[in-house]
């Protein structure tokens, strides 16, 4: 079966963009492939993270995933740092890298801009990711639009490894969606939707409740035309929300844009709002309940058990190749 892997960070609660540019494709792509997720909590560290905060963060992670329809009996799902592979292929994966692409990746520059100390953690984060899916021999990686970058390099790590060593890795894919790949900032539509954003109306957070949703949608930035229809370049506002209504409702772009024909921003804000909070309510039911029971600490060990069965074969055939330590 077609080995997917993917990972979110622990940074705080996902984002409405991470549901519907990835976490939702977690879940339809359990059917028929053999799926590992992961909560990337040593990728969140490469910025600094309150302790407390992130513990809270890592615990509410994994009860999110197992509320938008993880199933532990068909995945698996751990945390990162307690499969020490992850850091040891990482490594590896740095010392097969060169400076200049790492210079090259648009969130290091992104994220370092403005820094005077940056830390050194920002520019090898790409070599972890491709630790992390290349230790599962993965196929096929879904990931939003801003991680097509960091797959190629992972591509090009392994392409290079292998060259080199001999055929240790397989070379993943990714698996980006035609619509959701980019769900863009609600308060500024031409950047894309982020944890981090520091204007609160710019994100919609998936355990958000229904009046802030509502406030946010009617507050998203749109423009004086007046007309509802699908223009990425001169209308990213309105494009922005029919893509969110579109991927909460499971009604297309084009059949949203002719029912809406002549009609106002405001009745459709209030549509999309009402799509945004019916999709969201049962997942905050089942997180609700999950959030204190004793069960996530069962998945999540028995899920950094099976992923440290996979990854450490990987990691041995991987120092094998290389020569390090004793070849047994
Ligand atoms: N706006 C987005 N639209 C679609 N997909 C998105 N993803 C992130 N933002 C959008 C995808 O969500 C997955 C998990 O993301 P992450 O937790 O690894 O962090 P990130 O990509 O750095 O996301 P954020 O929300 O922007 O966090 P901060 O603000 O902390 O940097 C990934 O597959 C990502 O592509």
């Amino acid at each position: 079966m077609p080995k997917i892997f993917s990972g979110v960070q622990p940074t705080s609660i996902p984002t409405l963009g991470n549901y519907l540019g990835a976490m939702k494709n977690f879940v339809t792509l359990q059917e028929g492939n053999d799926c590992i997720y992961c909560i990337v909590d040593e990728h969140a560290i490469t910025l600094p993270q309150d302790p407390v905060e992130i513990q809270k963060n890592i615990h509410n992670l994994a009860a999110l995933y197992l509320a938008i329809g993880i199933d532990p009996k068909r995945s698996i799902l751990f945390i990162q740092s307690e499969v020490p592979c992850h850091a040891q292929l990482g490594w590896i994966m740095q010392c097969v890298s060169y400076m200049g692409e790492l210079e090259r990746m648009t969130q290091y520059k992104d994220k370092s801009q403005g820094k005077n100390a940056i830390p050194a953690g920002l520019l090898t984060y790409p070599p972890l990711m491709a630790a992390d899916i290349l230790l599962y021999h993965t196929d096929l990686v879904p990931v939003g639009a801003d991680q097509k970058q960091h797959l190629e390099l992972t591509r090009d790590l392994a392409e290079r490894f292998n060259n080199k060593y001999g055929e240790v890795f397989t070379i993943p894919e990714p698996y980006i969606p035609p619509v959701g790949a980019r769900i863009m900032s609600l308060a500024e539509p031409t950047k894309k939707m982020s944890k981090s954003d520091k204007n609160k109306k710019a994100t919609i957070f998936t355990l958000d409740s229904e009046k802030d949703i509502i406030k946010k949608i009617k507050s998203a930035i749109t423009d004086d035309e007046a007309s509802i229809r699908y223009d990425r370049e001169q209308k990213p506002g309105v494009s922005n929300l029919l893509d969110i209504y579109s991927l909460c409702s499971g009604r297309s772009v084009d059949d949203l844009v002719s029912a809406y024909q002549g009609k106002g921003y405001g009745e459709f804000k209030t549509d999309v709002a009402e799509a945004v909070v019916g999709m969201l309510k049962p997942i905050q039911e089942k997180y609700n309940n999950l959030i204190e029971s004793s069960e996530l600490d069962e998945v999540l060990d028995e899920g950094a058990e099976k992923a440290y069965a996979i990854a450490r074969k990987t990691l041995k055939d991987t120092e094998q190749a290389l020569g390090i330590g004793r070849i047994n």
